[in-house]
């Protein structure tokens, strides 16, 4: 009677016990070289089936098939699970335990100051603006200067400064009004562009001031433009940002580069007979504007005699404290992730 059979199965069970204890996938190559190779147990068997009784060849065939599948598996199997411990042994740390649950991830939100830019750029692209930016560190020209704000002119004292140099030629810019001037420098009329940012003032802060906060500036230039236009632009803008008409009043303001120049002042929505946002007064400015002055049209290149233009500069940071009810502006810009969690924009 054959021993053949129970040789085979000999054979691949100490194969088998070699991959088990292998230590090392160079280990692991010797049994395969051994075993699958030429010259190994499986060709070897192979190759004698010619030589063997009719009878056993188709045993003989079979056996090695098997031998060879199984010792492929075991290899296989036994090769990922050293890469892995290889791994892990790689990464280990004192105290690190790799099957630990991971924290969960933080959802980030974007800035309530950059979803109510977003929203407004959307409403302003779709009358027809362009969205421009300026640097936050300009040149004196730009940033009073060419605005109609010569030096040694009271109006510089309206907006406390960041200086950059001795000199005084570059400062922060305290608003986002030199865009106007950059815009016209670079543009013919008919100009649309808004240009919201972030603008420094050298002041004590409170509820309602930041040294550095956001406003919107907007421009407008064409033939025959008027105060009919700014006003309704300005309507158009809150009622895109509140959804609704909300109380506003028009006052006169100054500012040296526009004439006339207005106030556009909001109702205070935290209180019905004054608080510290609204400096006990009911009302929050928040959109002054008028019509460009004849000066600014000059130091941009246009002429004041065939085009007429108004402007705005939204008091950005305010804008976003009415819309979402936040009674300090020091929020905005505390970086305080409980406050920032809290405007997690749905969809
Ligand atoms: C200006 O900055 C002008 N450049 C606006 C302008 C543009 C007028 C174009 C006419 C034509 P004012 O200094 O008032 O203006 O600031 C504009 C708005 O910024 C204010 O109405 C207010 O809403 C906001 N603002 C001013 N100072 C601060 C501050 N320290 N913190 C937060 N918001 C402020």
């Amino acid at each position: 009677m054959s021993q053949q059979p129970v040789d085979h199965e000999v054979t691949l069970q100490s194969l088998l016990a070699r991959v088990a204890a292998a230590a090392t996938v160079e280990d692991l190559r010797a049994v395969a070289r051994e075993a699958l190779e030429q010259g190994g147990v499986v060709a070897t068997l192979l190759a004698s089936i010619p030589t063997l009784p009719g009878p056993e060849r188709k045993a003989a065939g079979q056996a090695a098939n098997r031998i060879k599948t199984e010792l492929q598996a075991a290899l296989d199997a036994k090769k990922a699970a050293l890469e892995a411990g290889a791994l892990l042994a790689s990464r280990h740390v004192e105290g690190f335990d790799p099957t630990l649950r991971a924290p969960r991830a933080e959802r980030g939100t974007l800035h309530p100051v950059t979803q109510v830019v977003r929203e407004l750029e959307d409403l302003f692209t779709s009358m027809g603006f362009e969205v421009l930016d300026g640097p936050e560190i300009e040149l004196d020209w730009y940033n009073f200067e060419a605005l109609n704000i010569p030096r040694d002119h009271p109006a510089r004292d309206m907006q406390d400064t960041f200086r950059c140099d001795p000199a005084g030629q570059l400062v922060l810019r305290t608003h986002t009004s030199p865009v106007q001037v950059r815009a016209m420098e670079t543009r013919r009329p008919p100009i649309r562009a808004i240009a919201p940012g972030k603008v420094f003032r050298q002041e004590t802060t409170d509820a309602s001031h930041e040294h550095t906060f956001h406003q919107m500036e907007g421009l407008v230039i064409d033939e025959d433009v008027s105060v009919g236009h700014l006003i309704h632009t300005m309507k158009t803008l809150l009622r895109g940002v509140f959804g609704k008409d909300i109380e506003v009043r028009l006052r006169p303001g100054y500012f040296p580069f526009v004439e006339p120049g207005f106030e556009l002042d909001a109702r205070c929505p935290f209180c019905k007979s004054g608080c510290s946002v609204c400096k006990q007064s009911t009302w929050i400015e928040l959109l002054p504007c008028g019509m460009v002055h004849e000066n600014v049209l000059k130091a941009g290149g246009i002429d004041p005699t065939r085009y007429s233009g108004f402007a705005f500069g939204l008091g950005l940071s305010r804008l976003v404290m009415l819309r979402y009810g936040i009674d300090d502006v020091r929020h905005l810009l505390s970086g305080d992730t409980r406050f920032l969690r809290q405007f997690h924009r749905i969809g």
